[in-house]
């Protein structure tokens, strides 16, 4: 697919595709292939009519926790409700208790199989938060394993600080002085360059727009773009508060009015849609697409792997829960996990086939792109090429 191509998805027929190192040196019909560009190339693959995409992205994940919590799962279905049992003391913090518990090798451990089943679909890069460690010494443990998961595996991984997630135990009552504590854990952990963004949970069952905007405050003194869990269980006016900051996306926003919307646009957010977890909390409420649409929000669509809202890694899946649940087009749903996932991550170098960027992409056995959103359960990936090598 290429950029502002006037054929759906951007498809060509016939294609090639000529890399050079990790990037892309040239796409195009392969009839057009310059003669220079295929006399220089040593090495052929022929793709026997595979559909090849840009390599998936999943922007939105916390892939990296201890523990489980399919007993809360069996509570809910019991009639107890995410935010009753957030109330309780379960929730986050039943996650927050086990990856304290857990060590660094423990936690890598339990995220790795996590992290190759979203690859086996094709992932080749892979947003990463913190926020079940919730002290310097946790959150520090979580991002380090999200980077060590990058040196073990052929994907990148982005690592965001969401120190903002929830109140831990010992802060109890005292949500301002945790945002104090979280002020310092950020330029810390910035330091041992742990941090690509920073993230908060505006809601009513976690932070004020006040405390989401210190947290904001001193990620733009660091220079850090800052991204925010928005409007997911009540409109809290977060999508506008992050828009002020040049957010790279709002994410959730099932309660997202026509301000936010609004907002998002003129700041260039994307609206990340998480469809996964509006579907395992058994919500009702869709996310406003006509508006994002009208107002022209790039969409994307992500897996928000995490033990309590979504315990899901399939990106596939999504595409499909996207369409059918949210009503987006097969296409947008794909541009959703591809371009406009990069857009979220602030990432130019990729998320479109495009010479100069990375030869990061996914060979299909399908017959067209629809039917990567329209099947459930089946991975139609033959290959992923990561940064130019087999994956
Ligand atoms: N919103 C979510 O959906 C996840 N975090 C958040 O802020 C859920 C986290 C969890 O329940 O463990
Ligand atoms: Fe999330």
């Amino acid at each position: 697919m290429q950029r502002d191509a006037p054929v759906p998805y951007g498809l060509i027929e016939d294609a090639a595709i000529a890399v050079e190192g990790d990037r892309i040196a040239w796409i195009g019909r392969r009839q057009d292939l310059p003669k220079n560009v295929e006399a220089n190339c040593n090495r052929h693959h022929d793709a026997r009519g595979a559909l090849v995409t840009p390599g998936l992205i999943d922007c939105h994940t916390h892939l990296v926790y201890g523990g489980d919590r399919a007993h809360e799962f069996e509570l809910r279905l019991g009639g107890a409700s995410y935010e009753d049992i957030a109330r309780a003391g379960g929730g986050i913090a039943s996650t927050v208790k086990a990856t304290r518990a857990a060590s660094e090798a423990e936690l890598l451990a339990q995220s790795l199989p996590r992290l190759r089943a979203l690859m086996g679909e094709g992932v080749t890069t892979i947003e990463i938060k913190s926020g079940y460690g919730l002290s310097l010494e946790h959150e520090a443990k979580t991002l380090r394993v999200a980077r060590t998961l990058a040196e073990q595996e052929p994907v990148d991984v982005r690592t965001t600080f969401l120190g903002a997630h929830a109140l831990p135990p010992e802060f109890a009552g005292r949500a301002d002085d945790y945002i104090d504590e979280v002020l310092a854990m950020l330029p810390a952990l910035h330091e041992q360059g742990l941090v690509d963004a920073v993230d908060a949970f505006c809601e009513r069952i976690a932070f004020s727009t006040a405390q989401t905007e210190r947290v904001f405050e001193a990620a733009r003194k660091l220079g850090l773009p800052v991204k925010l869990h928005a409007e997911q269980l009540s409109d809290s006016g977060g999508a506008q508060l992050a828009a002020r900051y040049g957010a790279l996306s709002c994410d959730h926003l099932e309660w997202l009015g026509e301000e936010g919307a609004a907002a998002m646009a003129r700041a260039g957010s994307v609206a990340v849609l998480l469809p996964g977890a509006f579907y395992f909390l058994r919500d009702t409420r869709v996310p406003p697409i006509t508006m994002l649409r009208e107002h022209g929000v790039p969409m994307a669509v992500s897996t928000d792997c995490n033990p309590g809202s979504s315990p899901c890694t399939s990106l596939l899946l999504m595409l499909n829960m996207a369409c059918t649940l949210f009503r987006l087009t097969p296409q947008e749903a794909l541009a959703g996990a591809t371009r406009n996932a990069a857009q979220a991550l602030g990432l130019k170098d990729r998320g479109v086939l495009s010479p100069g960027l990375r030869a990061d992409f996914v060979l299909w056995d399908v017959e067209q792109p629809a039917q990567l959103s329209y099947a459930m359960g089946s991975n139609p990936r033959r290959q992923t090429v990561h940064g130019g090598r087999p994956a």
